[in-house]
């Protein structure tokens, strides 16, 4: 025979739901200034999507409750307390075929905004910049078109672009343009989505995905994959850096600007030469010569899976890296960024890491052995074995003093 709980085990149940309730609200508090809030739209196809969203949630809420209610009233009127079983029916054809016009006029309505909805955030023909992204693991490189006439995004820069502006992690687009993101992947299928701009897109190997982006102000915006794509799929995130027009310009002329190699003499002149012998067959530095004059090419397609590895030319210009999942500044420095107001922010960005604001902690953890830091292969032995390739970047067993030099050396890409 089973027992009714006594009254204050039932206050006890009562209190613990009551609990819970509140824990609930409060971990929904928190998204108040989370920076990847779908409910907080900042730019047109994030409100476009906003606007699709909530009445769908207020509708399904709605019809929730009224379900749940008269669920509870069964529940309690019907409930098992010894009377007889009621006379049994076969079905009422006027609830039945009301209970199935009514969800399908309902599912009808919702699904005609959301086609709508769908066809207009598709539309490309209005977009006024455009930026080629490849998803890879488990990072994501953005290459900046030049335009016949020479523009990049809509904008001239003081520099002829003489070679192709790459960069990773972090994409930067004027504030109040309608931008282009043409994406693609060299490796598995990745996702784009920078929640407070739009929804997320698929980049799959193979094909290219349109996807519009626009900001209503300056700022970053921050995202991620979303499309399990490996082991360290958690570790790949990107930014998206709105800037205002005379700040857009102002980045683009200095990703443009020449080479310049270190002064001789200097820790920094020490790292290009370990630059050179362990790192520019994987990454580019644009503008890097070697002794007779001649440019050094990287090739990654002969060393990394996916056949590429970041841009480093101007590294110090971003301020996170290996998949936008570290800090390049230190906690102080990256609050003076992030929570610039939005008529300091470009300023504030544009500042790049500076040798007081670098963090060299997770920096140099990442050359110590980046494996460690971002898991990428089950195990590496057994991948170089067979075929000499890796998947990420390796640890390549780097001594301190190369370490530092190279922390040097990277600290003038910018
Ligand atoms: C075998 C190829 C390879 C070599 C050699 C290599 N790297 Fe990398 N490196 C990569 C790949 C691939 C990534 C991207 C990894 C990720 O983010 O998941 C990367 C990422 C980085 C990043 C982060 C860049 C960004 O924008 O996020 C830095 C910095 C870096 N490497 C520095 C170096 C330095 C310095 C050396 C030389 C000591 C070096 N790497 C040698 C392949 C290589
Ligand atoms: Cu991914």
């Amino acid at each position: 025979m089973s027992e009714r709980p006594s009254t204050p085990r039932r206050l006890a149940h009562a209190a613990r739901l009551a609990l819970l309730g509140a824990g609930a609200l409060a971990i929904s508090a928190c998204a108040q200034d989370a920076p990847q809030d779908t409910w907080a739209p900042e730019g047109e196809n994030a409100q476009t999507i906003h606007n699709l969203q909530w009445p769908i949630f207020l509708v399904a809420g709605i019809v929730g409750v009224i379900v749940m209610a008269v669920v509870l009233y069964a529940v309690i009127k019907f409930k098992d307390r010894g009377q007889p079983i009621p006379e049994q029916s076969h079905g009422n054809p006027i609830i039945e075929y009301t209970f199935i016009a009514l969800p399908a006029a309902i599912l009808a309505v919702i699904a005609g905004f959301t086609v709508n909805t769908i066809f207009d955030l598709a539309e490309t023909q209005d977009t006024e910049c455009v930026i080629n992204v490849t998803g890879q693991q488990w990072w994501w490189e953005y290459d900046y078109p030049v335009a016949a006439d020479g523009s990049i995004c809509g904008y001239t820069p003081s520099n002829a672009a003489a070679v192709p502006l790459i960069t990773s992690g972090q994409v930067i687009i004027p504030t109040d343009t309608k931008v282009l993101i043409r994406g693609t992947s060299r490796d598995v299928i990745h996702s784009f989505w920078i929640p407070k701009l739009n929804g997320k897109r698929d980049m799959v190997p193979g094909r290219v995905h349109t996807w519009r982006f626009h900001a209503d102000g300056p700022g970053i915006y921050a995202g991620q994959c979303t499309e399990f794509c490996g082991l360290s799929h958690a570790n790949m995130r990107m930014e998206m850096i709105a800037l205002d027009p005379d700040d857009f310009q102002a980045w683009l002329d200095n990703q443009l600007e020449p080479y310049q190699s270190p002064e001789a003499g200097t820790l920094a002149a020490a790292g290009e030469v370990t630059y050179v012998s362990q790192c520019a067959r994987c990454h580019q530095v644009d503008g890097l010569v070697d002794g007779n004059g001649d440019p050094i090419v990287s090739a990654p397609d002969q060393w990394v899976y996916s056949g590429a590895a970041p841009n480093l030319t101007n590294f110090m210009t971003r301020n996170t890296f290996a998949g936008a999942s570290w800090d390049l500044l230190t906690p102080a420095c990256r609050d003076e960024v992030w929570n610039a107001s939005p008529e300091d922010f470009g300023a504030a960005y544009l500042k790049g890491v500076t040798p007081e604001c670098l963090n060299e902690i997770d920096l140099k953890e990442w050359l110590r052995d980046a494996p460690a830091k971002k898991p990428m292969y089950a195990d590496a032995t057994a991948l170089l074995e067979t075929d000499g390739k890796v998947r990420g970047m390796p640890n390549l067993g780097l001594s301190e003093d190369q370490i530092n030099e190279l922390v040097a050396y990277l600290l003038e890409r910018k």
